[in-house]
């Protein structure tokens, strides 16, 4: 079963394009070596495909597929478009175990015709009209080729004819009908990102799935096949930018030794309609310039950018530009010099606009010796430059106005700075909600966010219609994801990882997807096409993101993690070096009450939302329990809508996570069998992990607002497991993703 993996993983054609063409043959032999070794088999899996396993379809369902899979017919003179050959190849010859034959002639009915109107006679011949569709759009649709049925796709572009190739596989994988097909896809967002925080010495920071996938040292050189794998699962999922390294940036990426080594993934990428993009230090002039000065207003500095931007562009002519965290957490950058982020993006974005690169400027400020609110800071910064910078800068702006916490209200830049494309962050790797092994599927937290009413030009100015340039008009649009890829053979320290990855993606392409159906569609490609399976998957993902948000913080409490590394509990800590990295600043408990008071009578931030959002979040009556102690400071007796005390509501929600866990654990359990048995154990090991943590979580969080507020638990609830003393006494010095 192994050569089975070795063969539909590593096939030479991924990295060696042009050798495609002679490797057909050989490709077709395996497949058919491979389907027979694999029927009637279970077949050992190690999460290395992600959802592009291509495993052989039941023969009926393969028999109904087959006919609408006679031959490809199709153009293979670029790299993109023998990419989209390859894949099809490999994906229809791995679900319906026989790949078709390739040629340029529709020959018989049931070919699947793809490329473009410019690239294909047949194509050009259809008349089907796939310009409202943009660059990255496509249509598939079936119709008839000299009297032959045939399955169209066609787009403006060779990767909108990949996208749409991918999207005719997943309609296999995910066993859903393709004959009578009319499907119009069309994206909003232009740019639709990864950003790797990853470390020129391979660590990944905030990464919980191994070191860094890019090994620098052996680039240019070596090309890792993985390189190559990575790219075709964001190119199925219309991912097209990559920021290699992180935000905390290293000057070094931009000497002549790295920008060989980024030249060389450029490469890769790019048949996959992937740009690379770096993180940039904003002192780097200085750094490895030789200049004594950063300042963006400073000509030399300007020049130096400029003829950096030139020579990166020599060597990669589609590169997509920077990303610059600027003045925060220690970050250098123009306020150093008394400039404004304006300023410093403007100068950036000068260098780079004779190449059509674009600047990603982060919106996430905040600073210690700034005596307000934490979460004012961002708006307070840029909310005054909106309309100052050019207009290929972008301001990057994280979904909520903390930090990528399990649960915060949307972040109140989004719908406030109408002339400035606005592109969101979410964070994928789940720095705040269990690392590796907590299973918490994000896409209803991406779905929330991207759903909440900005009122910035009237109801429904939803965040999703920020971001995506409808509301105020922008072309340039976009969407960064904080990714959690590493060199795990599974990608993303576990399988249920790899659905957080997936979820961003389709909405990165599409906001208004529903999380559910990406989920179905996920689980469907990744586990099972079984109904019964699927529903109680996806109903056990569905779960889980409120899980978490109970265990941890439930009711609006927020960055109650340990301090530095951010693994468990740790409520109690006052400990330096800033107040702003302390949970006793966020949960403001005492013996009377608990909240951070952020209404109208505290800091007053919910007067940075529009008015019917402020009012909302403002007034008692009408605050929803889920950011009650976002906003407000109650006392322990306050009564919730349940008619509970509050010091009760938070006991029931902390155990209701942990209760929620237990069923996840439960429903897994009795799915034992039903899929390949070693990504099934590694789940129900990781759930145990969970429940365990969860159970920490609530424990610890319990004893420490207990020992405050002296007040007994609610009738039937367990006490913690442990005292106060114990959880406070627990220490890590070596978690993952973090450097002590
Ligand atoms: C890359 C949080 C994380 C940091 C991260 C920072 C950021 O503070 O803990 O690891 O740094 O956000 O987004 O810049």
């Amino acid at each position: 079963m192994l050569a089975i993996t070795a063969v539909t993983t590593f096939l030479p054609f991924s990295s060696e394009k042009h050798a495609a063409g002679r490797l057909t043959t050989a490709f077709h032999a395996l497949l058919a070596i491979a389907a027979l070794l694999a029927a009637g088999m279970a077949q050992a899996e190690d999460g290395y495909d992600l959802w592009l396993r291509y495993r052989p379809l039941p023969d009926t369902q393969a028999a109904l597929y087959r006919s609408h899979a006679t031959q490809l017919v199709l153009p293979v003179a670029t790299p993109t478009q023998q990419a989209t050959r390859d894949e099809l190849l490999r994906g229809l010859g791995g679900l319906l175990g026989q790949a078709p034959s390739v040629g340029s002639a529709v020959e018989r009915d049931g070919a699947i015709v793809v490329g473009t109107p410019a690239s294909s006679p047949v194509v050009a011949r259809l008349k089907l009209d796939a310009r409202a569709l943009g660059h990255d759009g496509y249509l598939i649709r079936q119709t008839m080729v000299d009297g032959r049925s045939v399955t169209a796709i066609v787009g403006q572009s060779d990767v909108a004819a990949m996208y749409g190739a991918f999207h005719l596989l997943r309609l296999l994988q995910t066993a859903r009908p393709i004959d009578h097909l009319d499907v119009r896809e069309a994206t909003r967002m232009s740019l639709r990102v990864l950003d790797h925080w990853d470390d020129l010495d391979g660590h990944v920071e905030r990464g919980y799935a191994g070191n860094s996938i890019w090994d620098w040292q052996k680039l240019p050189d070596w090309l890792d096949p993985r390189y190559t794998d990575y790219a075709r699962a964001n190119a199925s999922i219309g991912i097209n930018g990559a920021v290699l390294n992180n935000v905390n940036a290293n000057a070094a990426i931009l000497t002549p030794l790295y920008l060989d080594k980024v030249q060389a993934l450029a490469k890769v990428f790019r048949p996959y309609g992937i740009r690379v993009y770096l993180s940039v230090k904003f002192s780097a002039p200085i750094e490895i310039g030789g200049l004594k000065t950063a300042d963006p207003l400073e000509p030399a500095v300007q020049r130096w950018w400029r003829a950096k931007a030139d020579e990166i562009y020599a060597r990669i002519p589609d590169f997509g530009g920077f990303l610059v965290k600027a003045n925060s957490e220690g970050q250098p950058g123009p306020q150093d010099y008394g400039r404004t982020h304006a300023d410093g993006a403007n100068m950036l974005a000068d260098a780079l606009a004779p190449h059509g690169g674009i600047v990603m400027w982060r919106a996430f400020v905040y600073s210690q010796t700034n005596a307000d609110d934490r979460a004012k800071q961002a708006y307070a910064e840029f909310k005054p430059l909106d309309g100052a910078f050019r207009t290929n800068v972008l301001l990057q702006v994280k979904n909520g106005p903390i930090d990528f916490q399990p649960r915060e209200p949307f972040n109140p830049l989004f719908g406030a700075m109408p002339k400035t494309p606005l592109m969101m962050e979410f964070q994928v790797t789940k720095e705040y909600l269990g690392f590796a092994t907590h299973l918490v599927y994000l896409g209803p937290l991406f779905e929330e966010v991207l759903r909440a009413d900005t009122y910035g030009k009237g109801k429904g100015s939803t965040v999703a219609k920020v971001i995506d340039g409808e509301l105020d008009g922008h072309k340039l649009t976009g969407i960064a994801g904080v990714a959690n890829i590493g060199t795990d053979r599974d990608w993303t320290g576990s399988d249920f990882n790899q659905a957080n990855w997936y979820a961003y993606g389709r909405l990165a392409w599409n906001p208004q997807l529903s999380s559910r159906d990406i989920a179905e569609e996920w689980v469907r490609a990744t586990f099972s096409n079984d109904d019964g399976f699927v529903k109680r998957v996806v109903d056990m993902m569905m779960l889980s993101r409120e899980a978490v948000v109970d265990y941890m913080t439930p009711l609006g409490l927020h960055h109650l993690m340990g301090k530095g590394h951010h693994y468990g509990p740790a409520p109690w800590d006052a400990s330096g070096p800033r107040a702003d990295w302390t949970p006793v600043y966020y949960h403001r408990a005492d013996h009377e009450g608990i909240g951070f008071d952020r209404s109208s009578t505290g800091s007053n931030a919910v007067a940075q939302y529009a008015p019917p959002v402020a009012d909302e979040f403002n007034d008692l009556k009408k605050i929803p329990d889920a950011y009650l102690l976002w906003f407000h400071h109650e006392p322990w007796s306050y009564r919730m809508r349940s008619g509970r005390a509050l010091w009760d509501e938070l006991v029931v929600h902390y155990t209701q996570g942990v209760d929620d866990v237990k069923q996840m654990r439960a429903t897994w359990q009795a799915l034992d069998g039903q899929i390949d048995a070693d990504r099934y154990r590694k789940a129900a090991v990781f759930l145990g992990i969970q429940e365990k943590e969860a159970q920490w979580w609530r424990d610890a969080s319990i004893a420490y607002f207990q020992s405050l507020n002296g007040l007994p638990l609610p009738a039937g609830y367990a006490p913690p497991q442990h005292t106060l003393s114990y959880y406070e006494s627990l220490s890590f010095p070596f978690v993952p993703g973090h450097r002590p």
